[in-house]
């Protein structure tokens, strides 16, 4: 007989990988597991919403329908805030960050971060949708966390994981030892190890990007892209383009395929588009655990500074000699010193901000 082994089990397995750790981040985790599932049933209910209800209307129990993305951002703030282990929750879909105040969470040392359903537009069409998730460790020691705990940089993350609603539903995390993955098994209810030790290939041949947007990229996007439709039969190229538009969904079939999802700058976007807190930094932190490479197109995600909670950056990640290949376009065709040149003629004619 097969022996399964569930989120729950795997998590304080490992807790022994870290000596003095009592137990809080298995919690933690345990927490983000539960309130995956609750999301899960909603997003695979969203179909239904015709007969049932729309946003905004009230459902058959008289209770308002809600956007499945607040409904997923309430879930994860309320899972987080029972659990008791985090402090504060920064979430895309807030401004600001939320407290966790209480009698539960008062001595709690984690933050996290969370999109809690990335690519949301997908759901009206039944395409798969992610959550993505980071932890902190608190800086400061005393009263009440700060906005610099927050900001930290990804090298600082204790742990990172995305949510896949797909054609079957998965969580994939990290704790800086490595990635594995877990499937849903709806008859239990429980995640299920089904991916231990995901490795990203080193080289693959599917490249990831919104070609929509190419009169807006920069030159060595365009350069790279042209590489990789050119025929060569030594490197498999042509390559093949795939894009889903939904972040999670197109870097979990690059991690298990090989291949490379950029979003770069654009000449409408001259920050990019993804959020480095939300997005870039968890979803860097996976990929280089699993033996990936993610960068801006100059430097590593996870050494960007963070200055504010809704910074954006542009981000090409996924495996690591197609990530060097595109970057050393970037180089050559797009020098960072005239991206910078760029930039602050934006600046000064106030078109983009700063750093978000
Ligand atoms: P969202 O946070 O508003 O859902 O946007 C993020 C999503 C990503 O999942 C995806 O990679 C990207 O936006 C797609 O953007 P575009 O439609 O510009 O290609
Ligand atoms: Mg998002």
């Amino acid at each position: 007989m097969q022996v399964v082994k569930t989120l729950g089990q795997f998590i304080i397995e490992k807790q022994n990988d870290f000596p003095y750790a009592k137990g809080e981040l298995s919690r933690l985790l345990r927490d983000i597991g539960i309130a995956s599932k609750i999301v899960n049933r909603e997003v695979n209910k969203a179909g239904l919403m015709d007969i049932l209800g729309d946003a905004g209307t009230m459902n058959i129990q008289g209770e308002s329908q809600k956007k499945l993305d607040v409904y997923a951002n309430e879930q994860f703030i309320s899972a987080l805030k029972s659990g008791g282990e985090c402090c504060i929750v920064a979430s895309e879909e807030n401004d600001e960050f939320v407290y966790i105040d209480g009698e539960v969470s008062k001595n709690a040392k984690y933050i996290v971060a969370i999109d809690p359903l990335d690519g949301s537009s997908n759901i009206d069409v039944n395409v798969a949708v992610g959550t993505i998730f980071s932890i902190y460790r608190r800086k400061t020691t005393e009263g009440k966390a700060t906005l610099e705990d927050v900001l930290q940089n990804g090298t600082e993350q204790v742990a990172a994981g995305y949510v896949i609603y797909g054609s079957s539903t998965m969580l994939v995390y990290t704790t800086g030892k490595g990635v594995n993955g877990f499937t849903l098994d709806p008859s239990i209810g429980e995640f299920c190890l089904s991916h231990p030790e995901m490795k990203i290939p080193k080289e693959g041949t599917i490249y990831s990007l919104n070609e929509g947007n190419y009169v807006h990229f920069p030159d060595g996007v365009k350069k790279y892209l042209k590489y990789c439709q050119v025929e060569d039969a030594v490197t498999s190229r042509p390559y093949t383009s795939r894009y889903i538009g939904s972040m999670v969904a197109d870097i979990h079939r690059n991690m298990i395929k090989g291949g490379i999802f950029i979003y770069p700058t654009t000449s409408s976007a001259p920050n990019g588009k993804l959020r480095l807190v939300y997005e870039c930094n968890p979803m860097a932190f996976i990929i280089e655990q699993a033996g990936g490479r993610a960068t801006d197109g100059y430097n590593r995600i996870l050494e960007k500074e963070v200055v504010s909670l809704h910074q954006r950056s542009a981000i090409f990640i996924g495996s690591e000699n197609m990530v060097r290949r595109a970057e050393d376009m970037m180089r050559e065709f797009s020098p960072l010193d005239d991206q910078m040149e760029a930039d602050s003629k934006l600046e000064s004619l106030g078109i983009i901000g700063g750093l978000d």
